[in-house]
């Protein structure tokens, strides 16, 4: 049988770090949920699993597949990480439990529940001003907008050279793949960057009783140490910005490209909510995350090694036929949910509920304001190994 499987493992040259692949993933996704329950990838030698099973699986099981030799394609135990790897992604059990369990105490659907009513005032405000422009970016004046203002505003951290999160996200999601060109040209400005997020990760940068702050209150509960609060507060600053910015504007592109589902959520605003995991689940912003194995296992009859880097495609699993029927529409109706692209298991995002929070406040406020929104021109897309999402996205709106 071990032989046997490993004679029969499914082999596929492709690369998914390639632009071909990164414009137009979804034939690709299918080829490697077809060609097996885990398949070989030559370019890299490394295993991918593209469908929804395993990849739920290898998500859940974090004592096989392991998060501390990196969620990216890079083994910490053979080349140095870039810099200081996070010490919740990048972490297992313990460290990973001591740490997270302070970012779920501050970000808990609960707790979060104080920056409600200012994220609701901001959305209506720049959903106004846009509504009198007519016609604008969707990406730089709202997806990209929309998140630079509340969430470093939650966090507690001033508005000056906010423009480097941008780019500092951009690093952080490249890196997270191959040292190809997307992940050069993103670290064309890395040293000054780095300099200004390190700069905002200490009391001495943050509001008193902004999320950030609250971290340091764990140090004087002794939680955690001073230099473990300002690796989490960077934390916040890696995932939390490109996120929702890649998530919001493929929320207004699938809104505009299928205008009959934004009717639809017009009419029925309590669909907002399951709108917004449809968008998740249809155009996933994070696409794929590795992990790597901690000993030998097999998968589907293929045997695995140890020490071997997994790619996990999120969005391939989103997309499984295995999973959800009709997987290729987009039906803010059906349910989305059980979608891979917040993770799952202990890793699952901390922050869902924040982003949830930011893309559902925008969406309400399109809702009360718009009748409809239409593409004036061909979005162009931004590539990025990790994310998926728009440059620029051209559109009108009709006021109410
Ligand atoms: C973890 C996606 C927004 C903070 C994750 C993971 C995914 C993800 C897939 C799991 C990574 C893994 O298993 O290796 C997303 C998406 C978002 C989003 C699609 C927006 C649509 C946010 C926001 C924050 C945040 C707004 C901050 C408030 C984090 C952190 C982790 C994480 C700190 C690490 C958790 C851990 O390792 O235990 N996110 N995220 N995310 N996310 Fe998010
Ligand atoms: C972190 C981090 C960085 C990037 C993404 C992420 C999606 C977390 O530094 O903890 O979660």
């Amino acid at each position: 049988m071990g032989v046997q499987a490993t004679l029969s493992r499914p082999i596929s040259t492709v690369d998914p770090f390639s632009h071909g692949f990164l414009g137009d993933p979804y034939p690709h996704h299918e080829a490697l949920r077809e060609a097996g329950p885990v398949v070989w990838l030559e370019k890299y030698g490394v295993w991918a699993m593209a469908r929804h099973d395993q990849v739920r699986e290898a998500l859940t099981d974090w004592e096989t597949y392991c998060s501390s030799a990196g969620v990216g394609l890079s083994d910490f135990r053979k080349e140095p990480p870039w810099w200081p790897p996070s010490i919740i992604l990048e972490a297992d059990p313990p460290l990973h439990t001591r740490t997270r369990a302070v970012l779920t105490r501050l970000l808990w659907p609960n707790a979060i529940k104080a920056l409600r009513e200012t994220f609701e005032r901001e959305a209506d405000r720049l959903i106004e001003k846009l509504v009198a422009r007519r016609e604008f970016d969707g990406i730089a004046d709202l997806a990209e907008a929309y998140p630079l203002k509340v969430f470093p505003d939650a966090v507690g951290i001033p508005e000056e050279g906010r423009e480097n999160l941008l780019r500092y996200g951009s690093m952080v999601f490249n890196s997270f793949g191959p040292h190809n060109d997307l992940l050069r040209e993103a670290m064309t400005h890395a040293g000054p960057v780095r300099d200004w997020i390190m700069s905002k990760c200490n009391r001495a940068a943050l509001a008193p009783r902004g999320l950030g702050m609250q971290i340091f209150d764990a140090v004087d509960g002794g939680e955690l140490s001073e230099d473990e609060a300002g690796m989490l507060v960077r934390s916040f600053l890696s995932a939390g910005i490109d996120t929702t910015v890649y998530g919001l504007g493929n929320a207004l592109y699938c809104l505009a490209r299928y205008p009959d589902q934004w009717q639809t959520l017009r009419r029925e605003p309590n669909l907002i909510r399951n709108a917004f995991e449809e968008v998740l689940r249809f155009e996933a912003p994070v696409q794929t995350f590795f992990r790597t194995t901690t000993r030998a296992i097999e998968v589907g009859g293929v045997q695995l090694g140890e020490g071997e880097k997994v790619l996990l495609f999120l969005a391939a699993a989103n997309r499984d036929p295995r999973r959800w029927e009709r997987s290729d529409v987009f039906d803010i109706s059906r349910r989305a949910a059980g979608h891979m692209t917040f993770g799952t298991g202990v890793h699952g995002c901390v922050g869902q509920s924040v982003a949830r929070l930011e893309t559902e406040a925008i969406l309400a406020a399109l809702a009360k304001r718009v009748e409809s929104f239409e593409l004036i021109a061909e979005p162009r897309r931004r590539l990025n190994n990790t994310l998926r999402g728009f440059d620029t996205l051209p559109l009108r709106i009709t006021a109410l």
